[in-house]
């Protein structure tokens, strides 16, 4: 089933030209209403007029996370505060957090992008939606919700964590679609045969999984599991949230809704455009958007597009996995974590040296993650008390900073290998095949 037909399968060209309008549009809109834009439009030479067509694209600038920072939290509004109706946030490089705002036709078009995507998975009126994604400042949770709710389905507003009751439920209340990211999909799946719950009592047969990277064998092992259709969603707040890209019956790619985020590939180096279907950093310009439009928005998101018609019938763009990022950034249990951050926590206290090493891994379908850090000689003790207190320090200092639990292990001093050139700093052997 195809939610909005007219667009999901429109002929190119009339889309390319629905884009450069919008283009244009929201180009005048943010050089009259972000002073942001406006300057650096000015440093650049060029004004609105400059960008007629969508392929005037690479004519403006970029926008990184770090401007987000810079002009945190309301900077890049492109409206009044009166005007906004919502406000999500991610976690950033810093303490600060990456904020974005909606109107009330930001929400809309979010949700029905979503519809797009929950249509093309096969669910309907009919169906009983868990959404298990988190609800909060997280997009996942209210964002799922609303598009399921506009597709006229029910909807059980699970939030995450909570396994035995989300289990119950799921059996209870005979929820059909599941959203939540795979990991957490994975770890449900195991839950559900421990449980002793006969699997034929559950009504589960779509899942809506994104937020991290996931792959085809994962894929494979959820549709086993859990006896389901597993569809990828993509997106990231600063964009919309889930629903920015979704995937349809032929699960080869997910397509990206770009009537509304206009997608480009570029050279994370030169920040050139790439031919298309080649590997490179994923880039997003909104086209509709009201309370926060962003220009050329890089996403650090490595990945490839396709043009081609899709065999269900979608000419919207398709895009592959995302194959990593092109910065540091880790992504444990669906939360954003920098080691920066680490690194700023371990600097600020004195007992510690310099020198840590993040193991991150996957136990049971759950992300893990050990940080391994060296005493400082002068605090380094063979009193088992002294240092257990010394890691249960360290750990709620970063459980406050991170929103996540990490297994602290204290090591001697000099104990981590140092490295002659870039220092390693994390190991992941979450294996992604
Ligand atoms: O993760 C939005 C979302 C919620 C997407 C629920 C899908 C489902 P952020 O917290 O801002 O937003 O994180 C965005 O997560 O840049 C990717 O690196 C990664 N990501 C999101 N979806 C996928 C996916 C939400 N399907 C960052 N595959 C993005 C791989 C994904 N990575």
């Amino acid at each position: 089933m195809i939610w909005n037909e007219s667009i999901e399968c429109m002929d190119r060209a009339s889309l390319r030209k629905i884009q450069s309008i919008r283009l244009h549009k929201t180009v005048e809109r943010v050089y009259h209403d972000t002073p942001f834009y406006r300057r650096k439009m000015q440093e650049l030479g060029i004004t609105p007029d400059d960008i007629q067509s969508i392929d005037d694209i690479v004519k403006l600038p970029f926008t990184t996370k770090y401007d987000l920072r810079d002009n945190y939290p309301f900077g890049l509004c492109a409206v009044p505060m009166s005007q906004i109706v919502r406000i999500h946030a991610s976690s950033g490089t810093t303490g600060k957090p990456t904020v974005v705002g909606y109107t009330r036709k930001d929400l809309s078009v979010w949700a029905e992008c979503l519809s797009r995507a929950f249509t093309a998975y096969g669910a309907g009126k009919s169906d009983i939606f868990q959404v298990s994604y988190g609800y909060g400042l997280f997009t996942g949770g209210l964002g799922a919700h609303a598009g399921a709710e506009n597709i006229g389905a029910s909807v059980i507003p699970m939030s995450s964590g909570n396994t035995a009751k989300q289990i119950t439920l799921m059996h209870d209340f005979g929820a059909t679609v599941l959203c939540c990211t795979p990991s957490y999909a994975l770890y449900l799946a195991d839950a559900i045969v421990d449980s002793g719950l006969p699997r034929d009592e559950f009504k589960l047969r779509i899942g809506a999984f994104g937020a991290e990277p996931w792959t085809e064998r994962m894929r494979r092992d959820l549709e086993t599991k859990l006896g389901i259709k597993a569809y990828d969603i993509y997106g990231l707040s600063e964009v919309a949230g889930p629903g920015v890209g979704y995937e349809c019956e032929c699960q080869h790619g997910t397509h990206l809704n770009e009537d509304h985020y206009f997608p480009e590939i570029i050279d994370p180096v030169t920040l050139e455009p790439v031919a298309p279907g080649e590997t490179g950093e994923l880039v997003f310009t909104h086209l509709t958007k009201e309370g926060m439009p962003l220009l050329r928005y890089r996403t650090k998101d490595l990945t490839a597009l396709h043009y081609d018609t899709c065999p269900c019938g979608r000419t919207l763009v398709r895009m592959d996995r995302i194959l990593g990022r092109s910065d540091d950034m880790l992504i444990i249990r669906g939360v954003n974590v920098f080691p920066t951050q680490i690194e700023s926590v371990i600097l600020e206290m004195p007992e510690f040296e310099p020198h840590y090493l993040l193991v991150v891994d996957r136990v049971n379908n759950t992300d893990t993650m050990e940080l391994q850090v060296e005493v400082r000689p002068d605090f380094y003790s063979d009193e088992i008390n002294k240092m257990l207190s010394l890691k249960q320090k360290l750990g709620s200092r970063l459980q406050s900073v991170l929103g996540l639990s990490v297994n602290v292990r204290l090591v001697e001093p000099r104990t981590i290998e140092r490295s002659t050139g870039k220092a390693r700093r994390v190991i992941d052997n979450r294996r992604m095949d």
